[in-house]
C-alpha cells in the first residue's frame, strides 16, 4: 500500500516536470542496478539465454563423444586443452559436461531464466501494480543469480575442472573431495553457486507472492487473474517451500566435505584407506535433494503451462476452457508435488510399502495434468486460430507435455521403474516433459511478449523456421532414447562400445547427435531474430495480439510506474474473446459490463419488444457468467 502511494507521488511528479527527471537516471541505475521490474525481466532473460547457449554447447560436446566414441578430433584438444587430450574428451570431463549441462538447464535456464523473466515482466503488469512489492530486493535477486552463474561457470577454470557426478550431486562423489577430479574445487564451487542461487530464488519468490497478494489493482480479485499469474504465483510458493530444504542438504554436505562430519557417509574406503566417517547415510541426501528436486520439476513446468494457456486462448480467440479447473489443477499439482519425491528413490531399497505410497501419490499427479491437457485441447477446439510463432510454440509445449507425461506413468510404477531407472528411458522422459515442453513454453512467452519488452516485433518467418526445426529435431533427439532405455542402455556412460549388447545403438547415437546439432544450429536463427528485432524490428502497436490483459494497456515505451496516470480498474476475467453479440472479438478486462451491453446491442429494442427480451437475456447471461468466473 505505502509503496504504491509513493509511486503515485513519483508519477505525479513526473507529470509536473515533464522529462527532466529522466536525466537523473544514470546508465548504472537504468541498465545495471535497475529496480524497474521490466528491466530486471530483460536482465533475467538475457542472462538465461546466455546460460542456455552455454549449456547447449556443452551438450553438443558430449553428444560428439557418444556419436564417435572411437574417433579423435584434434580440434577438441585445441578448444578444451587438458580436458580433451589426444583429440578425445576425457571420461572425467564427459561426466563434468553432463553435470554442468543439467545443472545450468534445470536451475539457471528453466528456473531463473523462466520465472525470473516472466514473473518480473508480467506480475506487476498483469495484476496492475506499479512495480514489485520490494524493487530493491528484486534487484538483489537478479544480482545473486548473476553471481551464482559466474561462479558455476568459473569451475571450468579451476585445476581439476567442474563438478561431476550428475546434476543431483549424490554423495559419496560429492562429499569426498578426493573421490574424483569433479569432487574437488569444482564441487565446492557448485555448492557455493547453488546457495547463492537459492538466495536469489527466495528473494524473487517472496516478492512475487507478496506482489500478487497485496498489490492488485481495483477489481482484480484472484478469480480475475490471468492463468500466467496463477502459475507464477503458485510456482513462487513451491520455490519458497522447497528450495530451503536443498540449502539445508547442501550445507550438511559442505560440513561433510570440510569439517569431518558424517551426515551422508559411512564405511568409506578411499585408495585403500579406511575413512573416519561413521553412521551417515547417502540416502538421507537423496531425500533432501528430491524433496526439492521433484517440486523443482513443477517449478519448471508450471510457468510454461501458464504462459501456454494464455497464448492459446489469445490466439484461438476463445475463452480458455475450464478456467477454474485450470487453477484448481495448478493448486493440486502444487500440493501433490511435495509428497511424491520418493519415486526418484524406488531403487534405494525403500520399504515396499513406502514405495507403494509414493507410487499412488505419484500417479495421482497424472489427474490434474490430464485435466490441464484436456482443457488446452478444448480451448483449441473450433477456435479461430491464429498461427503466430508464439501459438505454435504453445501448442508444441502441449505436444511435448503429453509425450513426456505419458512415460511418467510408466516410471511412477515402482515395479517398472526398477527396470527403467538410470536408463535412457528416464532421460527421454524428462527431456520431453521438462527439456522440451518447458523450453517451448518459455519460447512461446518470448515471442508473445517480445513487443511488450522491447517495443518491437520479431520476424514471423524466422519464427516459423525456428519452430519447425526445433520441434522436429527435439522429437528426433529424444524419442529414440525410449527404446535405448527399454533395451537397458544406462545413462551417464562415457562409451557404449565396450559392451557388445549395446554397441548396436551406435548408429542411433550418431543420428541423435546430428539431430541435436541441427536443433542447436536453429537456435542461432532465433538468437539472430531476437537481437536484430530488438533494434531493427517493426515498431509494435499498443496491443498487437488483441489481448484482454492489462499489460497491453501500458504505453509501448516503458516508463517507471507502468501507467502514466491512474492504474486501470478491472471489471472482468481475462478471457472474453469472441463473445456473442460483442462488436469486437475481444473485450479487455478494463471494459465495464455496462459498456458492452449498450454497445453490443445498439438500440434495437426501442420499438421492438423481442429486442428488449434479447437484451435482458444477454444481461442475465453476463451476470451468470460473472458468477461462474
Ligand atoms: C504424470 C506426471 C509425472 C510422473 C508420474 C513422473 C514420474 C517420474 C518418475 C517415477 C521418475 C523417476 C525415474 C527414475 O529415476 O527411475 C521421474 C524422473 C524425472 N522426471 Fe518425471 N514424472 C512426471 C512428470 C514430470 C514433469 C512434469 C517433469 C518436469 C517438468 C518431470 C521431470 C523429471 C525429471 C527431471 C526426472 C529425472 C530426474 C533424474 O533422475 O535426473 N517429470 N519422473
Ligand atoms: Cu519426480
Amino acid at each position: 500500500m505505502s509503496t504504491s502511494a509513493v509511486h503515485d507521488h513519483e508519477v505525479a511528479h513526473h507529470d509536473d516536470h515533464g522529462h527532466e527527471h529522466h536525466h537523473d537516471q544514470s546508465f548504472l541505475s537504468k541498465y545495471v542496478f535497475s529496480m524497474d521490474h521490466k528491466m530486471i525481466a530483460k536482465q533475467f532473460l538475457i542472462t538465461g539465454i546466455t546460460m542456455a547457449v552455454i549449456a547447449m554447447i556443452l551438450s553438443i560436446l558430449f553428444r560428439i563423444q557418444l556419436a564417435y566414441p572411437d574417433k579423435t578430433f584434434p580440434l577438441l584438444t585445441t578448444l578444451l586443452g587438458r580436458f580433451a587430450p589426444n583429440g578425445r574428451i576425457s571420461p572425467d570431463f564427459y561426466l563434468a559436461l553432463v553435470t554442468i549441462h543439467g545443472t545450468i538447464m534445470v536451475f539457471f535456464v528453466l528456473t531463473a531464466g523462466l520465472s525470473g523473466t516472466f514473473a518480473n515482466l508480467l506480475i506487476p503488469l498483469q495484476v496492475g501494480a506499479r512495480d514489485m512489492a520490494s524493487p530493491f530486493m528484486n534487484m538483489l535477486s537478479y544480482w545473486f543469480f548473476f553471481l551464482a552463474s559466474v561462479i558455476m561457470l568459473s569451475s571450468f577454470f579451476v585445476q581439476k575442472g567442474p563438478a561431476s557426478g550428475g546434476w543431483t550431486i549424490y554423495p559419496p562423489l560429492s562429499a569426498l573431495p578426493k573421490a574424483m577430479p569433479g569432487s574437488a574445487e569444482g564441487m565446492t564451487l557448485w555448492l557455493v553457486s547453488m546457495v547463492l542461487f537459492v538466495a536469489s530464488s527466495l528473494m524473487g519468490g517472496i516478492n512475487y507472492v507478496s506482489t500478487v497478494l497485496n498489490m492488485r489493482t481495483k477489481g482484480m480479485d484472484l478469480w480475475k487473474m490471468p492463468l500466467t499469474i496463477w502459475a507464477l504465483f503458485l510456482t513462487a510458493i513451491l520455490g519458497i517451500l522447497a528450495f530451503p530444504v536443498l540449502v539445508a542438504g547442501v550445507v550438511l554436505l559442505i560440513f561433510d566435505r570440510s569439517v569431518g562430519t558424517s551426515f551422508y557417509l559411512s564405511d568409506i574406503v578411499l585408495n585403500g584407506v579406511q575413512q573416519p566417517f561413521e553412521g551417515g547415510s547417502p540416502i538421507l541426501f537423496q531425500h533432501l535433494f528430491w524433496f526439492l528436486g521433484h517440486p523443482e520439476v513443477y517449478i519448471v513446468i508450471m510457468p510454461a503451462m501458464g504462459i501456454s494457456s494464455e497464448v492459446m486462448s489469445v490466439n484461438s480467440r476463445k475463452p480458455i476452457f475450464g478456467y477454474h479447473a485450470m487453477v484448481y489443477s495448478l493448486i493440486g499439482i502444487t500440493v501433490l508435488s511435495f509428497i511424491v519425491w520418493g519415486h526418484h528413490m524406488f531403487v534405494t531399497g525403500m520399504n515396499p510399502f513406502l514405495g507403494g505410497v509414493f507410487m499412488i501419490t505419484t500417479l495421482i499427479i497424472a489427474v490434474p495434468s490430464a485435466v490441464k491437457t484436456f482443457n488446452w485441447l478444448a480451448t483449441l477446439w473450433r477456435g479461430n486460430i491464429r498461427f503466430t510463432p508464439a501459438m505454435l510454440f504453445a501448442i508444441g509445449m502441449v505436444s511435448f507435455f503429453i509425450s513426456g507425461g505419458l512415460t511418467g506413468i510408466f516410471l511412477g510404477n515402482a515395479a517398472l521403474d526398477i527396470n527403467l531407472h538410470d536408463t535412457y528411458f528416464v532421460v527421454a522422459h524428462f527431456h520431453l516433459v521438462m527439456g522440451s515442453a518447458a523450453i517451448f513454453g518459455m519460447l512461446a512467452g518470448v515471442y508473445h511478449w517480445f513487443p511488450k519488452m522491447f517495443g518491437r516485433m520479431m520476424d514471423e518467418k524466422l519464427g516459423y523456421l525456428h519452430f519447425w526445426l526445433t520441434f522436429i529435431c527435439a522429437y528426433l533427439v529424444f524419442f529414440p532414447m525410449h527404446f535405448m532405455g527399454l533395451d537397458g542402455v544406462p545413462r551417464r556412460y562415457y562409451a557404449f562400445t565396450e559392451f557388445a549388447s549395446m554397441s548396436k545403438w551406435l548408429t542411433i547415437n550418431t543420428f541423435v547427435t546430428w539431430a541435436a546439432i541441427i536443433a542447436a544450429l536453429s537456435q542461432f536463427g532465433f538468437l539472430y531474430n531476437f537481437f536484430v528485432s530488438m533494434f531493427k524490428g517493426e515498431k509494435a502497436t499498443q496491443n498487437p495480439w488483441e489481448s484482454n490483459t492489462l499489460e497491453w494497456t501500458t504505453p509501448v515505451e516503458h516508463l517507471h510506474g507502468n501507467w502514466p496516470g491512474e492504474i486501470p480498474t478491472v471489471y472482468r476475467w481475462p478471457y472474453d474473446y469472441s463473445k456473442p453479440g460483442a462488436e469486437e472479438d475481444y473485450i479487455p478486462q478494463t471494459v465495464p459490463y455496462s459498456q458492452t451491453m449498450s454497445s453490443n446491442l445498439p438500440h434495437d429494442f426501442e420499438d421492438n419488444p423481442a429486442g428488449l427480451e434479447a437484451l435482458n437475456k444477454y444481461a442475465s447471461t453476463l451476470k451468470a457468467n460473472e458468477q461462474v468466473k
